[in-house]
């Protein structure tokens, strides 16, 4: 449902920018400009290295700038994602657990126990992906927007108040989602009660107990103090946290064809250098959560107690054709032959 109040604080936000867009473009040096990126994290998370990095190449090899926007500067996912469709901003960092509202085929990425876990295979599968940057491109252009990258965050751990080792232990849990309906699906097979929130309100909602547990990557968990208000962490090995970068897409098609060369030259630079940061990034986390907080503890799940949860992903398969429909059913066949080419040539069963 349609938040009023939110949409005229969006629709200002967005008048606001748009008109120092032009501002800046009137004032600027021929053809230099200043492009606005926003992102659903920090500078200092991963996101933010992406961005930092983007922005570097960008303005070391050209008159443009790159103004990056955190989150929390612009509003959540959702509204910089409109925001970017609008063209107020010209690059969006917004990932499928909220965009798969937007393009549903997009949670193809959410889907437990599909993303394979071996990094190397990951890190050639969203570069060379002819599913992703094809066909789900195409969708994104559908949207107004033009799909730069994606890539992987690193996987995805739950942390909760009390200990998981089995779907069992999820019953009555409140756990917190991304936006998207099939992790609410996803959530509920796995036996705990989903509840879809956007990032702004995980925090608090933990701290007030109104939900018990949450799942991110563990630099995220580590950054954003989520072990303040959860006890347990469970790697259950069912995901890997996947972003994309998008650009509105009037603004895309209309850059010069230097301009979109060196758009590409510098999501390549950032991509290389995000795949390279996240290397050891989660032990580092882990590290730093356990001098933080001792008595948190941590659990890797064994194959014999991952396969409850394995078996959610039958369920899960059914709700996302039943979701996309041919579209749908298309991209999770060519998603899974694309997984394959990449553990192929990487030369792994990752
Ligand atoms: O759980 C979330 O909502 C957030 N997680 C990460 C790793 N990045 C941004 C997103 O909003």
């Amino acid at each position: 449902m349609t938040n009023p109040m939110k949409t005229r604080r969006r629709n200002l936000v967005a008048k606001t920018l748009a008109a120092t867009t032009a501002l800046t473009l009137l004032a600027g040096p021929a053809f230099a400009a200043e492009w606005k990126y926003a992102i659903e994290e920090a500078l200092e998370e991963v996101q933010g290295v992406y961005a930092t990095k983007f922005k570097e190449h960008i303005e070391a090899n050209s008159d443009h700038t790159v103004a990056i926007f955190p989150f929390g500067t612009l509003g959540e996912s959702a509204d910089t994602t409109e925001l970017a469709q609008m063209g107020a901003i010209q690059f969006v960092d917004a990932s499928p657990g909220f965009t798969g509202s937007l393009i549903p085929e997009l949670q193809v990425f959410l889907m437990p126990y599909v993303l394979p876990e071996d990094p190397d295979v990951l890190a050639d599968f969203y570069k060379t992906s002819p599913t992703i940057n094809e066909d789900l491109a195409e969708l994104y252009e559908a949207q107004s927007l033009h799909l730069i990258d994606m890539f992987p965050e690193g996987e995805v751990v739950m942390t909760t108040k009390e200990p998981v080792t089995s779907p069992a232990d999820l019953e009555g849990v409140k756990f917190r989602v991304m936006t998207t309906p099939l992790l609410v699906e996803t959530y509920n097979a796995f036996g705990a009660t989903a509840t879809p929130l956007p990032w702004g309100e995980t925090f608090s909602g933990l701290q007030l107990n109104m939900i018990q547990g949450q799942e991110n990557p563990m630099f995220f968990v580590e950054s954003t103090k989520m072990y303040e208000v959860t006890d347990h962490i469970t790697f259950t090995g069912h995901n890997t946290f996947t972003t994309a970068v998008a650009a509105n897409k009037s603004f895309y098609d209309g850059l010069s064809d230097e301009d979109k060369a060196l758009v590409t030259e510098a999501a390549d630079a950032a991509y290389d250098y995000i795949i390279d940061y996240q290397k050891g990034l989660e032990d580092e986390a882990l590290a730093k959560i356990q001098e933080a907080k001792p008595s948190m503890t941590v659990t890797r799940l064994t194959d014999e107690q991952r396969e409850p949860f394995r078996k959610a992903d039958e369920q899960v398969r059914e709700k996302f054709v039943e979701m996309t429909g041919d579209s749908g059913k298309a991209v999770l066949d060519g998603f899974e032959a694309d997984i394959k080419a990449s553990q192929e040539r990487v030369g792994s069963g990752g």
